[in-house]
């Protein structure tokens, strides 16, 4: 997409489908600062189907009702694609990894921001070290156990320290409502990024869009940033 596209609003990455605010079908398309003004309006709702409240300025998220839960003892990860070793982690497993402790905020794109979040987990790059990723991959796609939502970052991004498959969070484990026991943190990007109920990450030749991204938001989620354009930051 050039700046002549996003100049004249028509943008298809920027499309904002207020069908899936719950608001009915109508599909608006709007340029990156309305886009943010949309969603700020729309704040309280969030871009998702389930929202709850929850403790401390978190708002529970989930596109899928009624996630069934998994204890540590039986939850597993799927680490597989294009690696040497493909490899299922235990709770007890990701324990013996190297730790990663890192306080930073958590931003949502409608606007929400809870600051000074403590987490705790096996930094990703720990992660792919111990399953080798081939040569051949570029891209990490992250499925949620919810059967639903994925995620997905390029290669560079999933080497950064301050992305974390987090098996702590807020001081204590990862709750339910937030994505336990296991869920992705990717600090430097918008929350959808951060996908919970973490069941696979699969490593890919390229990026393959995630669940909002499918539905219009950047794959390149930078928070204050979005892509270089000229948005307002939130
Ligand atoms: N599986 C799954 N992960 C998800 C979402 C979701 O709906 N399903 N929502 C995302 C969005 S938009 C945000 S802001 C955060 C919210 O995290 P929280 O529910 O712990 O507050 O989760 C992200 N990860
Ligand atoms: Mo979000």
């Amino acid at each position: 997409m050039n700046e002549d596209d996003e100049a004249a609003g028509a943008p298809v990455g920027r499309r904002v489908i207020l069908g899936m605010l719950g608001l009915g079908a109508v599909g608006i398309v709007v340029g990156a600062n309305a886009q943010q003004k949309v969603n700020r309006a729309l704040a309280p709702l969030g871009p998702v189907g389930q929202v709850l409240p929850a403790a401390g300025g978190f708002r529970y998220y989930s596109v899928v009702g009624g996630v069934k839960r998994r204890k540590p003892e039986t939850y597993r990860l799927t680490v597989n694609g294009l690696v040497n070793k493909p490899r299922t982690f235990s709770f007890a497993e990701l324990g013996r990894l190297p730790q990663t402790r890192m306080t930073k905020d958590f931003q949502c794109v409608t606007g929400w921001r809870v600051e000074d979040v403590a987490w705790a987990g096996v930094a990703l790059p720990d992660l792919l070290d111990a399953v080798g990723v081939s040569p051949r991959a570029r891209a990490v796609r992250f499925h949620s156990f919810d059967g639903v939502y994925t995620e997905s970052l390029t290669l560079d991004q999933a080497r950064r320290r301050d992305v974390l498959v987090a098996t702590g969070m807020l001081g204590g484990p990862v709750e339910h409502d937030h994505g336990g026991p296991v869920r992705l943190y990717v600090a430097p990007m918008y929350g959808y990024k951060s996908l919970k109920w973490l069941g696979g990450i699969e490593l890919t030749a390229d990026v393959v869009p995630g669940y909002w991204e499918e539905r219009g938001y950047d794959v390149d989620a930078w928070v204050g940033q979005s892509n270089g354009r000229d948005d307002e930051p939130t």
